[in-house]
């Protein structure tokens, strides 16, 4: 079967974990990936966290399935002829340096457009042009200036960077969708352009709900789904919400049986107003059907910290997993608090490809987190990541360099 991208070539001078999770998106959509390292090193992350002396690292091997590797030298003069000669092969340029790494190389827009007028150039950067354009910008700055750390934790405690890497492999997924849309309006203009995803926008896009609540505390000077209602005080910004659903269907985490031995056993509880009824029916409380304290979801505001308690009562008699069953009988949303052991063996997880075992010759077996996106006529298979510089010669062949120039090269350390 064909895949949604076959026929697309990318320069893939991506690094650590933004671009290369956008490129590892497109090589799995079907794409050639060639990704360009430096020689003797490579990516950093190739070394980075290691848990295997001299293996490429989980962080390496789970970011750059599906790809090629070659070295190039892009301080040598033949290092950029030989990028020279694959800007003009490729569609896509994708890179994630520091602000003018790229400029400094020579590899300006004015310089690649040259080459290939075709070129999409998609870059990742820390921040959008402004005061921080030129800083280097990992995750946790892009979580803390994209209004995520703002807004999370618990009221009384310090802001809070989330597990979710929503400022690399977030911005990676913008990325993505930027060059594809930008690949299909080339079909119509015949040009390349500029795709520029900043990490502080992107986290900005994935809290959007928060700016759309600030508007509304300054309209209203109060949010009642949060809990600072309505005990608490609200000040002039969004305050972190706990684990308040934030949506207009209130939910928490409760403890489940063995909360007290086990950090996970916790279930997200909702009380959709659809299924109150089906609630108070669960937990033992039909008279709440129609006590007017409790009967319509403007009245519940009032009294979520009660509601949520008596719930909770419910819920430490059940483990995660049989809650789950019962509340699922009734159509109450819940979801079980799962541990990254218990995905890992989660089967339908495992069945779907979304997490999948991979086999490397140095490192063998390990899992890793395969295509989210499902295509019904592209399908997804993980390859393993290459080898630092594994596809040099392979790659050059296909530029058209003959064995004796890719030698001398090799010689003159330009790959
Ligand atoms: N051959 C020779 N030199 C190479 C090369 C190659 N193949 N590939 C890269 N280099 C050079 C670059 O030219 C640059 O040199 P100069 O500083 O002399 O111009 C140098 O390597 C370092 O590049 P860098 O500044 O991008 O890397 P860093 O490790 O210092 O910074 C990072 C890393 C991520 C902070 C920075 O790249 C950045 O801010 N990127 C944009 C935002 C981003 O993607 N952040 C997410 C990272 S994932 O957490």
């Amino acid at each position: 079967m064909s895949k949604a991208l076959e026929g697309v070539r990318i320069l893939d001078f991506t690094h650590v974990q933004s671009g290369p999770t956008c490129t590892q998106l497109l090589a799995w959509l079907g794409a050639d990936v060639i990704k360009v390292e430096r020689p003797g090193e490579g990516d950093a992350t190739r070394a980075q966290l290691r848990d295997i002396p001299g293996v490429d690292s989980l962080y390496f091997t789970m970011l750059n399935h599906n790809k090629r590797s070659i070295t190039v030298n892009s301080k040598s003069p033949k290092g950029l002829a030989v990028l020279d000669r694959l800007i003009a092969a490729c569609d896509v340029m994708v890179e994630n340096f520091a602000p003018g790494a790229l400029d400094r190389m020579g590899l300006t827009w004015e310089h690649i457009q040259a080459i290939n007028p075709r070129m999409v150039v998609a870059s990742v950067k820390g921040f959008g042009p402004g005061p921080y354009e030129s800083c280097k910008v990992y995750e946790n700055v892009a979580q803390c200036a994209g209004g995520s750390a703002s807004t999370t934790g618990f009221d009384d405690g310090p802001p809070m960077v989330t597990g979710a890497q929503i400022g690399d492999s977030g911005t990676g997924v913008h990325l993505a969708l930027g060059i594809v849309a930008a690949l299909y309006q080339r079909t119509h203009s015949g040009r390349g352009q500029k795709v520029l995803a900043p990490m502080q926008d992107a986290v900005l896009n994935l809290c959007r709900v928060k700016l759309r609540d600030q508007q509304r505390l300054e309209r209203t000077h109060t949010m009642h789904e949060y809990p600072q209602y309505p005990d608490g005080k609200f000040g002039d910004a969004v305050p972190r919400a706990g684990n308040a659903s934030g949506g207009g269907q209130p939910g928490s985490i409760l403890r489940c049986k063995g909360w007290e031995t086990d950090p996970n056993a916790y279930i997200y509880f909702i009380t959709q107003a659809a299924v109150w009824p089906a609630v108070c029916q669960v937990i033992g409380e039909p008279g709440w059907i129609d006590d007017e304290a409790y009967a319509t979801p403007q009245a519940r505001l009032l009294h979520l910290k009660p509601i949520f308690a008596r719930i909770e009562q419910w819920t430490m008699t059940k483990d995660k997993f049989e809650a789950m069953e019962i509340l699922n009988r009734y159509d109450i949303p819940c979801g079980p608090i799962l541990s990254m052991k218990e995905i890992a063996n989660e089967p339908a997880l495992r069945a779907t490809g979304t997490v999948v075992e991979v086999d490397h010759p140095t490192r063998g077996k390990y899992l890793s987190v395969g295509n989210p996106i499902k295509m019904s006529d592209s399908p997804t298979e993980v390859t393993r990541s290459p080898l630092l510089g594994e596809h040099t010669d392979d790659v050059l062949a296909q530029l058209g360099f003959a064995p004796a120039d890719i030698a001398q090269l090799r010689a003159e350390g330009a790959i």
